[in-house]
């Protein structure tokens, strides 16, 4: 499971974002693989639904204090100072496999996607409420990242280039 967070905190927080939106779609679905909730419910030692630094740390015994801490607010996107089971499902069972045009078409429509289409107002506001971190000027040269034609809209084959993670590329 280490390498598997270390790997996923090293994703950008836009990435990382879309993939807590496709990890709360994928809770809701029936069939989908269980074993990082049952991880979550391991670590969610009071059994409260949500999961602070102290149980975090005290399950990766194997981690340093600052390592485990810089993991945990990667995780933690919505930046609570905790961690739900869907940031934890996003980092775990999300994070590490490939995610399906299905899934990157339902991500860019809970985006403000229309059409599989995001207009810059749309991006700008959605990453304003839920990236507040990010800059005006980061979130203008990540749109312009994203839409690599220049025709100011994002559509789905570009968003899908960016977002898609392969387990053997390098993380940006
Ligand atoms: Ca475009």
């Amino acid at each position: 499971m280490v390498a598997c967070l270390r790997r996923y905190s090293a994703l950008s927080s836009f990435r990382r974002h879309v993939r807590v939106l496709i990890a709360v779609r994928d809770l809701t679905q029936p069939n989908s693989e269980r074993t990082s909730v049952a991880w979550f419910s391991d670590i969610d030692t009071a059994q409260k639904g949500m999961v602070g630094f102290s149980d975090f740390k005290a399950a990766l015994p194997t981690l340093s204090h600052e390592e485990a801490r810089s993991i945990f607010d990667s995780i933690d996107v919505a930046h609570e100072g905790l961690i739900s089971v869907s940031e934890f499902h996003a980092a775990t069972a999300v994070g590490m496999r490939r995610l399906s045009a299905e899934e990157l078409l339902a991500a860019l429509l809970m985006m403000g996607g229309k059409q599989g289409k995001l207009v810059y107002g749309t991006f700008r506001k959605v990453l304003n409420k839920q990236l507040p971190e990010m800059s005006e000027d980061e979130v203008k040269e990540l749109f312009n990242t994203l839409d690599t034609d220049g025709d100011g809209v994002i559509d789905l084959e570009e968003f899908g280039a960016f977002v898609q993670v392969e387990e053997t590329s390098q993380f940006i």
